[in-house]
């Protein structure tokens, strides 16, 4: 029997001591700080070895048992199959590409799939929660298709299906968009897989922020209702950085080309194998636990946020995020940020809908519970949070150091890549 070689710590310290101390500052900074960004997680040991692993060495454009390099045979093709395998019985899909690098990616490879340039497409505009690759005027999709969007309403937040139909059909998209960054409400796919058929669009889901809350079952699934299903691996999903595109057999063909070789080179086959030990970890009993704590702590940190006077966006979650307006507190989204930063909080400055501030500042801050839920942290948890945010934010310099002890003795306590003291 082989034995496993993979990454020596020690060799890459001797080796190059300077980006090795930069691997430890950052593990000491995941470690010893309260990670509150909607989109990071932290990937298992698992995960880790095989993202490190020798078969980062191999090329394999193609698809398992139709590549163009010889070697393939014997550790690659199985375990890109056991990927896509796991990706379909996980989410009960009809087809699967598991080689995107990133989400970009994957919806580019949609694109490609669906439209021609200067085609018509509708999506979610990015102040109100959407994704830049949805359209924003700098991004590909923007420049290259003609981009209507949808938002929230401005007295419930939440996204208004007559207005989508509404701009539906005044537009008349060849692709739809279902997806956000920013949003925290499961969004009405019968409604938009309806819209779709009545002006007859490609209706196309990126799933990437509650993907892992699907495969858990604490959100419903778009694979149902959605001709393409495009997501990132690492987010609630807490896979290694990649993605995967989902799809009803009737576009498997054209998916597969436009991911290879329409847009990408030789698939990252040491990401592959990650995205496979990420699906099995994803299809147990406890990571279905971790999905509704995911979801329980992000609703008990909203309203200890509400209760400590922020105005939450919605007024809830039924996701793994919420969005807070901060300047009633007096501070700037960006302002809150550095704030929480400095206390030992990481959080991201977001706009909120109908921002007044450019999103450089910003009114709110973006607050996710994927990552303190690996820890183990439940509800109760929760309440001290809310307030170690709010002292963060509110305070002084002082109280900032205060609440960055407290942060440290509330992660020793749930401790992520444990030490051999901890
Ligand atoms: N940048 C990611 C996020 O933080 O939501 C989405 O790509």
């Amino acid at each position: 029997m082989t034995t496993f070689w993979g990454p020596d710590f020690e060799e890459l310290r001797a080796l190059d001591p300077e980006v090795a101390d930069g691997l430890l500052t950052e593990l000491d900074r995941q470690r010893s700080k309260l990670q509150l960004i909607a989109s990071e997680n932290f990937a298992s040991p698992a995960v880790l070895a095989a993202q490190g692993s020798v078969l980062t060495n191999k090329y394999a454009e193609g698809y398992p048992g139709r590549r163009y390099y010889g070697g393939c045979g014997e550790a690659v093709d199985p375990i890109e199959q056991l990927a896509i395998d796991r990706a379909k019985a996980l989410f009960g899909a009809e087809h699967a590409n598991v080689q995107p690098h990133s989400g970009a990616s994957a919806n580019l490879a949609a694109f490609l799939a669906v439209l021609e340039p200067g085609d018509p497409i509708l999506a979610m505009s990015l102040p109100h929660g959407g994704h830049l690759s949805h359209g924003m005027k700098l991004n590909l999709s923007g420049r290259w298709f003609d981009v209507a969007s949808y938002g929230v309403r401005e007295d419930t937040h939440l996204i208004d299906m007559d207005e989508v139909r509404a701009k539906a059909l005044a537009h008349r998209p060849k692709l739809i968009i279902a997806g956000w960054s920013a949003y925290q409400h499961h969004l009405d796919f019968a409604a938009f897989r309806a819209i779709a058929d009545e002006v007859g669009a490609v209706l196309l889901c990126d799933a990437s922020h509650f993907v892992g809350l699907v495969a858990g079952g604490a959100h419903p699934s778009p694979v149902p209702y959605c001709d393409i299903v495009t997501f990132t691996t690492h987010k609630a999903l807490r896979g290694p950085r990649g993605a995967m595109i989902l799809c009803k057999e009737e576009w498997a063909k054209e998916i597969d080309r436009a991911v290879f070789p329409g847009s990408q080179g030789g698939p990252l086959e040491h990401v592959i194998a990650a995205k496979a030990v990420a699906l099995k970890e994803a299809d147990t009993p406890e990571f279905r636990a971790y999905a509704q704590r995911i979801v329980d702590d992000a609703s008990a940190l909203a309203d200890g946020l509400v209760e400590r006077g922020y105005r939450v966006i919605s007024g809830g979650t039924e996701t793994h995020l919420l969005l807070a307006d901060v300047t009633t507190k007096g501070a700037t989204g960006a302002e809150a940020e550095a704030r929480c930063d400095a206390a030992g909080i990481v959080l991201n400055k977001n706009a909120i809908p109908f921002d007044p501030l450019p999103p450089a500042k910003a009114s709110g801050i973006r607050v996710g519970t994927p990552c303190v839920a690996t820890q183990g942290m439940g509800t109760g948890e929760m309440a001290t949070v809310a307030d170690l945010i709010d002292r963060a934010i509110t305070g002084t310099d002082d109280d900032r150091t205060a609440v960055r002890g407290e942060v440290g003795e509330l992660v020793g306590r749930f401790p992520v890549y444990p030490r051999p003291t901890d």
